[in-house]
């Protein structure tokens, strides 16, 4: 049983968002708003049913999903897309392919030295979020 990613974790550190952002056709203003954001993302699971919460003063963005088990998923607040989403685990890594639209899109979640790891992909773009346990 892979370690929980369950809890409540802090940004500190966001690498290539900027070019990832782009890759997912966000416009500059929106872009130079996100940049400057400090996300919060709040994990939960109630039985076999994650809940995923990212907060920031901006926007925030939730969803839900089953490992294994095809979700459609519209990115609201983001990039405002129909994806058809799977997540499942590999390995220790919780990943996600986002079939839609933009091509190779999806993301990896995983610890490491007690923080949360968190890869965005789209395109030929990937962006690297790394987040510290609050408390
Ligand atoms: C996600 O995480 C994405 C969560 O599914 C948001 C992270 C980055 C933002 C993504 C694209 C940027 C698009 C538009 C910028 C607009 C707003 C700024 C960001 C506001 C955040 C709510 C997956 C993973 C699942 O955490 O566990």
């Amino acid at each position: 049983m892979p370690v929980s990613l369950c809890g409540t974790w802090d940004m500190v550190s966001n690498v290539n968002f900027e070019e990832f952002m782009i890759a997912l056709g966000i416009g500059l203003y929106t872009r130079k708003i996100a940049l400057k954001l400090k996300l919060r993302k709040v994990i939960e699971q109630v039985g076999d049913r994650y809940v995923v919460k990212t907060i920031s003063t901006f926007r925030n963005y939730t969803f839900s999903f089953r490992v294994n088990e095809e979700f459609q998923e519209f990115t609201k607040g983001l990039d405002d897309r129909h994806c058809k989403s799977l997540v499942d685990w590999e390995g220790n890594k919780l990943m996600c392919i986002q079939k839609g639209e933009k091509k190779n899109r999806g993301w990896r979640h995983w610890i490491e030295d007690d923080k949360l790891h968190l890869e965005l992909h789209c395109e030929d773009q990937i962006c690297k979020q790394v987040f510290k346990r609050v408390i």
